[in-house]
């Protein structure tokens, strides 16, 4: 601040000459017109309204002024600085209107672009399908059952009667783990080795050796065996099983469990038939056809109307079954004087093959979503 001025004239006072003010005032309406943006304003406003702005010493310098110059001199600069500020904040609001405006552009959010880019996934059809045939014993009151896909070579051949040198048991069929049980592997008997299972039927030796009859047990799963993956065939492929053991079962049981679940799965007007083959673990065995539910035999000596479900053979080849064989009962602790029990176990995916026409195996197990999503997308 100046020291006090002998002639009491603020004109004297070269901060305060009018011209001297009216410039400060217009560099500083000058500056806040040239900022572009909210953080040059700031700039401009520290400059030219801080406590160190031009302005303000000025107004400091009335202080030093004699009492009937203040007025005079605090209205030139309360004009100045009223103009100014007035100025910073039109030019304020300006600067945000803007920037609003801006971020709502830049940051608008597209509502109508769909929210789920990821696809949700689904199940796979034989999983679904695994379920839905395990479901129609389930509504019967049979148990779901599971066993171990690395089993024991005495559940999975053994205990349901395969003789050591059964063709089964080779390289050329089997998945060979180990060569001998190791240590803590519950087995009966003498060594066994390991093996991934080829069938789910070791899961009925392992039900009957945890369990007492009655027993009504439904096992799927995923069994394995050395084939190559080919249009109807894959080293890794699902089955489903059932075990029924209790008193006074018999063959009439097992053909009308299998004409019900075939009508529950394909319709009430289907049937099965049997047919007679060999299984260690069933005595007697059989084959099992269900009728072609497409053209329920009509294909069959009708050239007309072929079926390329059936092959226009009528029946599709489903699975086997037959009585468990007392020696398996005998194994597994059971006494066949008092039980009786019948099983039958078939592939999973041929089912899917001839139930949706799929012709190729391998497009099960590769993946790609083109070959699962016309299933649904069940989860
Ligand atoms: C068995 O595995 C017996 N355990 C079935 C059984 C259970 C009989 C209970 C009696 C009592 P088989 O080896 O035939 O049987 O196989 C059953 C089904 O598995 C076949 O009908 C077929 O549908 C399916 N299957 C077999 N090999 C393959 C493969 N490599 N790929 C896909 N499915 C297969």
């Amino acid at each position: 601040m100046s020291a006090p001025n002998k002639s009491y004239d603020p004109v004297e006072v070269e901060a305060l000459k009018p011209e001297e003010i009216e410039r400060m005032r217009d560099e500083a309406l000058a500056a806040f017109a040239a900022a572009g943006d909210l953080d040059a304003l700031a700039h401009a406003k520290t400059a030219h309204t801080g406590g160190t702005s031009p302005l303000a010493l000025a107004n400091r310098e009335i202080g030093a002024l004699p009492p009937q110059a203040k007025a005079a001199a605090g209205k030139l600069v309360g004009q100045a600085r009223g103009v100014v500020s007035k100025a910073l904040a039109t030019r304020q609001a300006e600067l945000e209107a803007e920037r609003d405006a801006r971020v709502l552009v830049e940051e608008a959010v597209d509502v109508t672009l769909p929210y789920d880019r990821v696809p949700a996934g689904a199940r796979h059809p034989l999983t679904t399908l695994m379920e839905r045939v395990a479901d129609v014993f389930v509504s019967m009151g049979y148990e779901v059952a599971e066993g171990p896909e690395v089993e024991a070579e005495w559940f999975n051949f053994d205990a349901l009667n395969f003789v050591p040198d059964h063709p089964a048991r080779q390289m050329q069929d089997t998945f060979f783990v180990q060569g001998t049980t190791p240590e803590g592997t519950a087995t009966t008997g003498d060594e066994s080795g390991v093996v991934l299972r080829t069938h789910t039927s070791p899961v009925q030796a392992r039900t009957l050796i945890d369990r007492e009859p009655p027993v009504y047990v439904v096992c799927p799963g995923r069994v394995y065996r050395t084939d190559e993956l080919d249009a109807t065939h894959t080293p890794v492929f699902h089955q489903i099983e059932l075990l029924a053991v209790d008193e006074g079962l018999t063959m009439a049981d097992l053909k009308g469990t299998l004409d019900h679940m075939v009508q529950a799965l394909f319709g009430a007007d289907m049937k099965t038939r049997l047919r007679p083959n060999f299984f260690p673990f069933t005595e007697p065995s059989a084959e099992m056809d269900m009728l072609c539910y497409v053209c329920r035999g009509e294909s069959v000596g009708n050239p007309d109307r072929p079926c390329r479900t059936c092959g226009s053979e009528g029946w599709i080849e489903l699975g086997g079954c037959g009585m468990v064989n007392p020696k398996v009962l005998i194994a597994c602790g059971v006494d066949p004087e008092k039980y009786s029990g019948f099983a039958f176990g078939f592939g999973i995916e041929r089912m899917l093959m001839f139930r949706h026409n799929v012709e190729d195996m391998r497009d099960m197990v590769e993946g790609d979503v083109r070959f699962t999503r016309p299933f649904g997308m069940e989860i």
